[in-house]
């Protein structure tokens, strides 16, 4: 899906702003700001606990000038969205961290006003991604329950537009340029017509809508240069320009070769860090200054590359890795795959992941749209070298293997040009997982040291050393990743003993960890967990949120993040 866009054809306005906001649809006596997520805006908790649907209002003014197609286009609302418009149903949406555009030409009238209703909903459920249950509380109340740490703010996160394109218009294009100057391109229409096709800087043009065009020379994008190319597209009726579009695209190549992952040819070895958008007040909001801030610290600690764990992060986030030439691992929301983890930890049997109550078809099915979507919203970013398509879910149940067998091909077909992976839990070793051999790379989270081996450090250097060498001899062909090693860490607390939860402890986490990769040749990337300390779902056991970041939550460096600088930045790792 395209981002919308303003230009010569092309025309929008942000409905950012207070929009009137209500629990029930009738009574309307709040306001609420987006982009925001509801969860820690308001003093009382009645809408921070609230489980089921808020309700967002607004009245507003279709220009005298939006004649054409007239749509709203939203980057996400977590985690499901029904948009009526003067009351009636124009679209909805599952799924809480993709764009979703609703045509409302028909419900309006250019130069007069129309009232907008979004009810975004935050329940998950089984056939959700990522799952979750609701829980129905002695006393009546509900409670949502999930698998995945993080909290799970609700809300319009990204920007809302009103959207005018003309008629016929530019659906889609499909770049893929590599390193040897050849960009073959494919654009969908909304009708059949001419069109011409230009690539801006190297002043080439075609004039189908599937071509193959040649710059000379190109300047490559790469890890560190962002730098970008426009494939400026017109659709032509005579001589008359009817529609343009404007997409960015980079030259590079990107390929798996034996045990190297490589960027134009060159192995590339990935430092940085799995990420949440998440921030005070904000929550999940998305705010251009808040990725700003977090951008110059990846640069500043020698980040190269970044997982967007566990969810598409927004658009400007992406455009921002474009623009930059930071390296993205792009993940779907399909986090909390895993019924065994939840059990192991709570203590509880565990129960079956896959199975008609729990992952089941329709889980199966939704997690193919966040595929297909998360391909088609960022399958032109040279910023993306790798799809994610999971973050640990249970695959030690031979079950999971029809899970994901259907989901790695589709992923191969919406995408024939990018490597793909999942991310693996500790709990599935080499020798218990049942889908390693269905991807091109290995991205492995493991907390030797902090969720085992805890505070000895030595035996944790041994096993996490034991276990690579066994991945290595199973599947030796392919890189590792380390997607997640990390040790949760109270800014300020200090210890000679190498206490957990002291600064001094993360360092050491870090020094040992290091050591094992770099002893390990198919180790090919090192991606701490966490960026910053985020917040997690309430009732879980820990102080005010998950303290593994190398950078508080306010974004105050610790100890660790020094390290890091250190390791990242002269070693040239
Ligand atoms: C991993 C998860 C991540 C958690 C992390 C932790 O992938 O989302 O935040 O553990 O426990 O299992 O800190």
């Amino acid at each position: 899906m395209l981002k919308p866009q303003q230009n010569e054809t092309r025309d929008l306005l942000p409905l950012d702003g207070f929009w009137q906001f209500s629990l029930d649809g009738t009574n309307y006596d709040r306001e609420m700001a987006v982009p925001g997520s509801v969860n820690d805006v308001f003093a009382d908790s009645e809408v921070r606990d609230h489980v089921g649907v808020y309700y967002y209002k607004r009245e507003i003014f279709i220009p005298r000038s939006f004649t054409d197609k007239v749509s709203l286009r939203f980057g996400s609302a977590t985690h499901h969205a029904v948009v009526r418009v003067n009351g009636e149903e124009v679209g909805r949406h599952k799924g809480g961290y993709l764009p979703f555009e609703c045509d409302i030409t028909e419900r309006v009238t250019p130069g007069t006003t129309c009232e907008v209703i979004v009810e975004v909903d935050n329940r998950l459920d089984m056939t959700c991604i990522p799952p979750g249950q609701i829980v129905e509380l002695p006393d009546g109340r509900l409670r949502q329950e999930y698998m995945h740490d993080f909290y799970n703010y609700t809300g319009i996160h990204r920007t809302i537009y009103l959207v005018n394109k003309p008629e016929r218009h530019v659906c889609d294009v499909r770049i893929v340029a590599g390193m040897d100057g050849v960009c073959h391109y494919e654009v969908t229409q909304s009708a059949p017509g001419d069109v011409r096709v230009t690539i801006e800087e190297a002043e080439v043009t075609g004039t189908g809508d599937k071509e193959t065009l040649t710059v000379d020379k190109p300047t490559l994008w790469a890890p560190g240069e962002g730098n970008l190319y426009t494939l400026r597209i017109e659709l032509l009726d005579g001589e008359s320009i009817v529609d343009c579009y404007r997409e960015q695209f980079g030259f590079r190549t990107v390929e798996v070769k034996g045990h190297e992952f490589l960027i134009n040819g060159k192995p590339f070895y990935f430092t940085g860090f799995g990420m949440h958008e998440d921030h005070e007040t904000l929550g999940k909001a998305h705010n251009d200054v808040s990725v700003q801030r977090d951008m110059e610290l990846l640069h500043w600690i020698g980040a190269n590359s970044l997982r967007t764990s566990h969810y598409p992060y927004a658009e400007e986030w992406m455009d921002y890795c474009d623009r930059h030439g930071i390296v993205v691992i792009d993940e779907t929301p399909a986090v909390g795959l895993n019924m065994a983890v939840a059990g192991g930890i709570l203590g509880t049997t565990a129960k079956k992941t896959y199975s008609p109550e729990s992952v089941n078809e329709k889980t199966q099915a939704h997690h193919a749209d966040t595929i297909r979507e998360l391909i088609a919203r960022d399958k032109n970013r040279p910023s993306v070298v790798l799809w994610s398509i999971a973050n640990e879910p249970d695959t030690t149940d031979p079950d999971s293997r029809a899970y994901f067998e259907p989901l790695a091909k589709l992923a191969r077909e919406c995408d024939p040009t990018r490597p793909i992976g999942y991310v693996n839990v500790m709990t599935s070793p080499y020798d218990k997982c049942h889908i390693t051999d269905l991807f091109d790379v290995m991205m492995i989270n493991r907390y030797y040291g902090w969720y085992v081996d805890a505070g000895d450090l030595e035996t944790a250097k041994q096993h996490f050393t034991e276990e690579l060498a066994g991945w290595v001899e199973r599947f030796g062909d392919k890189p590792i990743i380390i997607t997640e090693y990390g040790a949760d860490t109270v800014s300020g607390l200090h210890s000679l003993y190498n206490s957990l939860f002291t600064e001094d402890y993360q360092v050491a986490y870090l020094e040992a960890n290091s050591e094992v990769f770099d002893n390990c040749d198919n180790v090919i990337g090192e991606h701490m967990w966490n960026f910053a300390d985020f917040q997690t779902k309430p009732g879980y056991a820990r102080v005010d949120g998950n303290k593994k970041g190398a950078f508080t939550r306010d974004r105050r460096p610790k100890a660790a993040a020094r390290y890091l600088r250190n390791r990242w930045t002269n070693e040239n790792k």
